[in-house]
């Protein structure tokens, strides 16, 4: 079953996508997702004239052998454009052969494990008061696990906070813009917020937060400490993870649950802390973390540690990647919990889909392959406009992380 043909689709239905369309001798295409939020194009090009060559000819039902053929054979291995690259061909890859074979792709992963997958929504509001009302909403829709956001006191813009009710979209046209930080006032509000989000909506509810990489160790174990008497499912990203060893820090300090991993590419960014067991979640995604071949492996490591997956979700990971999420975490036994932001209509026209949300879970679908696909007229419609998120700056003017 030879590959006949490897396309590269950008469009941008309310924000950008890339994705990856593989069609074999038979007729058969399968997708994966290549966007990499701000730097989309580096993908595309990295698709189009360096891998798209390779794969026409190649039999496509040899993953894991293709998998390692683009990772190894490229020598310069790793990395988020690269990996992303190789991940969007892996879950087309596995996406086709589902087809292929008249199967969901989560029946080729040892089937279900579970139900439905458990996701968790995204709340904010631009102060405590607004964002309780925010996830109360949120519970009112079905789900079972909110993700809380506030605006920080001070502080004009804050990562996770839209303004006048707007869906949160952090990327923007033109030059990246400026937000400012202070972990003072930061720190200062986020346990009044879970203190009352609990108060108010009981002690069932899984809440969780994102610091998004804005804190120390030391300030990260100081707020997990103050979080403790109030549950959080977790604590995200609480640092950067470049030093996965500073994880240490925080764990020695506190219990509230760690997740990290949104930006990891591989598994060598991760193995420290998950050996160390030093994280409870790993938030490694299929779109960025080498596709379903490799985010299973990671996976598998992790349950070896008591470590559960909780992977990104967020807009910019397309439908495309939110199906093929879910069929991983519909499968894989050590799954934790999916994120899940929501794409805009139009996104949700351009790619129709057969995953499905209900009280909380979401479910894959029993459509052959991944169950989604790409209108390409509909995409065509949504030209690619370069967009960047957001850098952020202390209140003295120092970039700091966002
Ligand atoms: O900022 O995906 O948990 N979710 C997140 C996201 C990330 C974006 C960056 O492209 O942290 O909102
Ligand atoms: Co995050």
């Amino acid at each position: 079953m030879k590959i006949v043909d490897a396309k590269v689709i950008v469009c941008g239905p309310g924000r950008n996508f890339v994705t990856l369309k593989l069609t074999t001798e038979d007729g058969v295409h399968g997708l994966g997702d290549a966007t990499l939020n701000g730097r989309e194009l580096a993908v595309a090009s990295y698709l189009t004239d360096h891998v798209a060559p390779l794969l026409v000819g190649r039999d496509a039902r040899r993953i894991e052998d293709t998998w390692h053929y683009l990772y190894k054979g490229a020598y310069w291995r790793g990395g988020p454009v690269g990996m992303t690259a190789i991940g969007a061909v892996d879950t087309a890859l596995w996406d086709i052969l589902g087809k292929t074979l008249g199967v969901p792709v989560y029946q080729l992963l040892g089937g279900r494990s579970r139900d439905g997958v458990t996701v968790y929504a995204h709340a904010h509001g631009a102060d405590i008061d607004e964002t309780v009302e925010s996830v109360a909403a949120a519970v009112a829709r079905g789900y079972k696990a909110v993700r809380a956001q506030s605006g920080v006191p001070g502080l004009p813009d804050t990562y996770g906070v839209a303004h006048g009710g707007a869906a949160y979209e952090p990327a923007k046209r033109g030059k990246p813009p400026e937000t400012v930080w202070s972990s003072e006032r930061y720190l200062e509000s986020v346990p009044r917020l879970f203190e009352k989000l609990r108060r108010e909506l009981g002690p069932d509810l899984h809440l969780l937060h994102d610091v998004h990489h804005r804190l120390t160790p030391i300030e990260a174990a100081r707020l997990g400490k103050a979080l403790e008497p109030h549950h959080l499912f977790w604590m995200e990203d609480p640092v950067p993870a470049e030093l996965q060893e500073g994880y240490r820090l925080i764990r020695q300090h506190t219990t509230t649950p760690v997740a990290v991993g949104e930006i990891f590419s591989s598994i060598h960014d991760c193995d420290v802390l998950i050996r160390e067991q030093l994280i409870d979640y790993v938030r490694a995604s299929v779109a960025h973390a080498g596709g379903i071949t490799h985010l299973r492996k990671i996976a598998h490591l992790a349950e070896l540690h008591h470590v559960r997956t909780g992977c990104h979700g967020a807009s910019d990971l397309s439908p495309v990647c939110m199906a093929a999420a879910l069929h991983f975490g519909l499968s894989v036994h050590n799954f934790g919990i999916q994120e899940r932001m929501g794409h805009t209509p139009e996104t949700e026209h351009v790619f129709p889909h057969a995953y499905t949300f209900s009280d909380g879970l979401m479910h894959p679908g029993e459509a052959p392959g991944l169950g989604v696909d790409i209108d390409e007229a509909a995409a065509a419609k949504h030209p690619y406009e370069r967009a960047y998120l957001p850098v952020n700056r202390k209140l003295d003017g120092t970039l700091h992380d966002w």
